[in-house]
């Protein structure tokens, strides 16, 4: 059993994987990774089988068409549940998250206080490089609106966390969103159910190649999804933690 499972979602990464999961292995950490392939159109599970065929804990779940981002992590996050790995992260598989800064990540995790770590880059001491201003606008709008919403931390938009078995949980049994709505969607759960959020700042490099696959579409579904719930978050957050947290797996 790995100490910390990651989950990788991929659509046309082809360009970006090897050199993400190469870095990832020269960590020394102990990892076992889980690629999750939306059938790409690029090559990507080529590649994705080379690495398997080279690292022994890289293994890939093929899914037959684009189901998106959302429904690829509560996928991977179930698979990583499932191996026992004390915990669970989900970064982006384009080289916009530094695998240097997964060691801080984990450092914090491992103290105890939090049930999810992320990587902020709205805090103090992090940032965005190789972004357009429109998507920093987008991003920086989308985030102030989140935290206005719900408070807690100042970044819901990050996909670059570690999260207990238990908040791991939370979010496979809990989220709904399929898109990138799932993304603030589990910071809003984690916080419902009782649990703690802690931030540490990181850079956010921006993709290495290839093209984003966030439309506006998703953007406009995301911040609508977001603001519903996060209302029913204020309006219900006793009966809405109280209640389900009494279910919850006893903690590590
Ligand atoms: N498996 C899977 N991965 C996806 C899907 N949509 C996006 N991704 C992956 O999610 C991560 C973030 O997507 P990206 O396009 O970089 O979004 P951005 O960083 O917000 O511009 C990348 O690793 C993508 O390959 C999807 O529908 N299925
Ligand atoms: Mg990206």
């Amino acid at each position: 059993m790995a100490e910390l499972a990651v989950v990788l979602a991929t659509y046309n990464e082809a360009e970006n994987l090897a050199v993400l999961v190469e870095s990832l292995e020269g960590l020394g950490e102990d990892l076992e990774l889980f690629i999750v392939d939306d059938n790409s159109q690029d090559g990507t599970r080529a590649v994705a089988e080379n690495l398997s065929a080279k690292f022994h804990n890289v293994n890939i779940i093929n899914r037959p068409s684009k189901l998106g981002l959302g429904s690829a992590l509560r996928t991977g996050l179930s698979a990583a549940l499932a191996t026992n790995a004390r915990y669970a992260m989900t970064m982006d598989a384009d080289c916009s998250h530094d695998p240097a800064d997964v060691p801080r990540l984990l450092e914090a995790v491992r103290g105890g206080h939090a049930d999810m770590v992320q990587g902020s880059r709205y805090i103090q001491g992090g940032g965005v490089c190789r972004w357009s201003i429109k998507r920093r606008w987008f991003s920086r709008t989308a985030n102030f609106l989140y935290h206005l919403a719900a408070g807690g931390p100042h970044e819901y938009t990050t996909n670059f966390r570690i999260l207990s078995r238990r908040a791991a949980s939370v979010v496979v049994d809990r989220a709904r969103g399929c898109g990138y709505d799932f993304v603030p969607e589990s910071t809003l759960l984690v916080m419902a159910a009782g649990l703690t959020v802690e931030e540490v700042p990181i850079t956010f490099t921006g993709r290495l190649r290839g093209e984003s696959k966030l439309g506006m579409t998703e953007v406009i579904k995301g911040v609508t999804f977001f603001l519903v719930i996060a209302l029913q978050y204020r309006l219900q957050l006793g009966r809405f933690s109280r209640s389900r947290s009494a279910n919850l797996p006893a903690p590590d």
